[in-house]
């Protein structure tokens, strides 16, 4: 381990709070560097943990690892996933609170690889009975049937997220992990129809047509060739060599089976999945191939092929009570079929989520508290920046918000609050980018749906949306966010059409023929008659406003992950890179104030109520006010002076060390008491 100096020259320091030169970037770069070439890939500050993608199997997520980390104290054992997991679960169980883990950082750091550790853990280590079994194993199956639907290889990432997902993991009094229920966020599903160069379409249609039996391409009118659909060959790399189609769709089709998905439901989905690719080779030049894959497609959706043909070519226009079909133009008739592909994969996403949330549902209503987990696409910026980046880089923009808010800034005004001596610690807000974006008629998104309404182009209004400072200029067209994470330059093409869900008004007709049950699920959103929710922008800051609200609600843990360079290698660790990240992520001001701060709080009766015990004068009753209890308890216990400070409400301890000292006194005491309260941890 990390006790001797010699050892500590080589591995660093686990916990950037104990770095000596804690204000100097570079001696934090440097701890980061010589733990990650020493594949320690986490290090904490405080009880957020960072984590350095190593883009190799380090061996460290085994059972038995599992077995090592599960009810020991947090800092007692090298940083891992799985000790902040279990400290936050030990938490739940001891407050009887909700909890959530926040795991951020850009494309590729590595936070869905966190959040399936994060949720393995449990499925191991929490108690069950057999009975609950299912539910562990549904819970864990979850996600490789979300990824198949929701991730794609991308430039920066082969197994790249295209939508947010926030997951509440319920547990019932007893720490047993009975339920579970997802949100997901804004599917950047684009992607069906169009891909960049070195990227592809959603996992499952290549999983579809290299691993469906032969009988089911068969059924479904496919080729085993992925060459031979457009929709799967735009970014040219159909294949990639880190990722095994075949076998991922055996692993998708168990878990299926798993969730409980019945045979029709899995005949539906992969129907649909079908007519999407068959729509993808449609073209409008009347030939006879065109038709019959329009055929094929009608025909797996159970449309009638000459309604979704006219739906796809002609638009319908009432006059005076008379319903008249116009012919589309051919770019019109593409424009339309691409938008009938995303709306029906978006629909059938949807669709999927709902299902796994059905077979996740605690049947048991008696009280229980959650742990939420939150893994959404990291920030990216490509050449070109369009409306999903917008939304994405938007997205991150918000939580990083979120951070600033419940670390820097309540941190700080909680020692006011509370009379504790503090010395400021500057920071960077970005709220000022947020209200840009965000903003009640003057933001970016207000701006958007302003022009939708009114059928402008969106270009107009660029002027309004330049009066930050620019370096390079801008071509007509575009306009620059000096983001958090960095500066990004968005091209506002398709913004307009990216934002209208809307399709063609006959196309949803015809989406009303369909036989398939998936798509004839009804739609909330079409119930609502403003044109508000219809924009995707706006919708989609809605939701966000949504999760804040959720988390607002719950105490915070964070996973702050690092890439270590651009190509996806191991071994390789890009200083400029990492410092760029380790600076817009706040980390070293997160350290400052960790630093200068208390690592824990806690009411003066709370804490007098857990740890009475441990003092003659305060056992079994204290008569007087609960400070004045716990200033008798803590001095028997033999707190230095610089070990604690006493605010207003609550007694701050500056090191966790103490207060463990203090609850391993608390287990001692319970012991010989001969009592179990109801927040002991039986699992030690
Ligand atoms: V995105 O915003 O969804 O594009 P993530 O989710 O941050 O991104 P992801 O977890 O998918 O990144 O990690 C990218 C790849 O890095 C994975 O597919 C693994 O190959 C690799 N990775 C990430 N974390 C680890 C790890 N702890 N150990 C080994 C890892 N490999
Ligand atoms: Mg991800």
């Amino acid at each position: 381990m990390e006790g001797s100096l010699t050892a500590r020259d080589r591995v660093g320091i686990q916990d950037f709070v104990l770095l000596d030169a804690y204000t100097s970037e570079t001696a934090f770069m440097d701890n980061l560097r010589k733990r990650f070439n020493e594949n320690l890939i986490y290090t904490y500050i405080g009880t957020l943990l960072v984590s350095v993608n190593p883009y190799k199997e380090l061996g460290i997520y085994t059972k038995k690892q599992m077995d090592i980390y599960m009810g020991v104290n947090f800092f007692e054992l090298p940083p891992h996933i799985f000790a902040l997991a279990d400290n936050v679960y030990r938490t739940m169980i001891s407050e009887t609170n909700n909890h959530f883990i926040l795991i951020s950082g850009e494309s590729g750091a590595g936070k869905t690889e966190a959040s399936k550790k994060v949720l393995q853990f449990y499925a191991v280590c929490c108690p069950s009975t057999r009975l609950l079994d299912n539910v562990r194993d549904r819970l864990l199956l979850s996600n490789p049937v979300l990824e198949a639907f929701g991730n794609a290889k991308t430039l920066k990432n082969d197994n790249s997220s295209q939508f947010g997902k926030y997951m509440d993991i319920q547990f019932d009094h007893q720490g047993a992990a009975v339920g579970g229920h997802i949100l997901s966020y804004l599917l950047e599903k684009s992607r069906v129809v169009h891909q960049n160069h070195g990227e592809r379409n959603f996992h499952i249609f290549y999983q579809l047509v290299e691993g469906g039996e032969d009988e089911l391409l068969r059924w479904l009118g496919l080729e085993r060739n992925c060459q031979k659909y457009r929709y799967l060959i735009q970014g040219e790399c159909a294949k990639v060599s880190s990722i095994n189609d075949k076998s991922d769709w055996k692993t998708v089709q168990k878990a299926l089976t798993i969730i409980e998905f019945s045979e029709k439901d899995i005949e539906h989905l992969f129907a649909i999945i079908a007519s999407v690719l068959h729509l993808g080779n449609v073209h409008f030049e009347a030939s006879a191939h065109g038709y019959a894959t329009l055929n094929s497609s009608a025909e797996l959706l159970g449309i009638p092929s000459n309604i979704l043909q006219e739906g796809l070519t002609h638009r319908k226009i009432e006059a005076k009570a008379e319903e008249v079909l116009s012919p589309f133009t051919a770019e019109h008739a593409k424009y339309a079929r691409d938008a009938l592909a995303k709306a029906i994969y978006g629909r059938t996403f949807t669709w999927l989520v709902n299902k796994i949330n059905e077979s996740l549902v605690n049947k048991d209503s008696t009280r229980k508290t959650v742990i939420g987990l939150l893994d959404i696409y990291g920030f990216e910026v490509f050449d070109v920046n369009s409306f999903e980046q917008f939304c994405i880089n938007f997205c991150n923009e918000k939580l990083q918000q979120l951070f600033i808010q419940l670390t820097l800034k309540s941190e700080q005004e909680e020692y006011e609050m509370e009379g504790i001596e503090w010395e400021p610690v500057p920071y960077f807000n970005n709220k000022i980018i947020c209200d840009l974006v965000e903003e009640k008629h003057r933001g970016i998104i207000s701006i958007l749906v302003h022009v939708i309404k009114s059928h402008l182009l969106f270009l107009n209004f660029r002027h309004k949306l330049a009066d930050q400072k620019t370096r390079k200029t801008l071509e007509r067209g575009d306009f620059r966010l000096l983001h958090y994470a960095g500066e990004v330059t968005y091209s506002v093409v398709g913004f307009i059409d990216k934002n209208n869900d809307l399709l063609y008004r006959n196309i949803k007709e015809v989406r009303g023929f369909a036989t398939v049950c998936i798509l004839s699920w009804p739609d909330i959103t079409e119930k609502i008659i403003d044109i508000n929710s219809k924009i995707v922008a706006t919708q989609f800051k809605s939701s966000l406003a949504g999760l804040t609200e959720i988390l607002m609600t719950k105490d915070p843990w964070y996973v702050r992950c690092l890439k270590p360079n651009h190509c996806k290698q191991p071994d390789r660790f890009d200083d400029v890179m990492v410092r760029h990240q380790v600076k817009y992520l706040g980390l070293m001001e997160h350290l400052r104030v960790r630093r200068a701060g208390f690592a824990y709080r806690r009411r003066y009766e709370i804490f007098l109520k857990r740890y009475k015990a441990l003092c003659p004068d305060t056992w079994p009753h204290w008569k007087g006010t609960p400070a004045e209890g716990v200033q008798r308890l803590i001095k028997h216990l033999g707190y230095k002076p610089d070990e604690y400070k006493m605010g207003r409400t609550k007694i701050f301890i500056r090191h966790p060390r103490t207060l463990f000292a203090t609850e391993d006194a608390f287990e001692i005491c319970k012991h010989e008491l001969g009592k179990a309260p109801a927040t002991s941890d039986k699992r030690r």
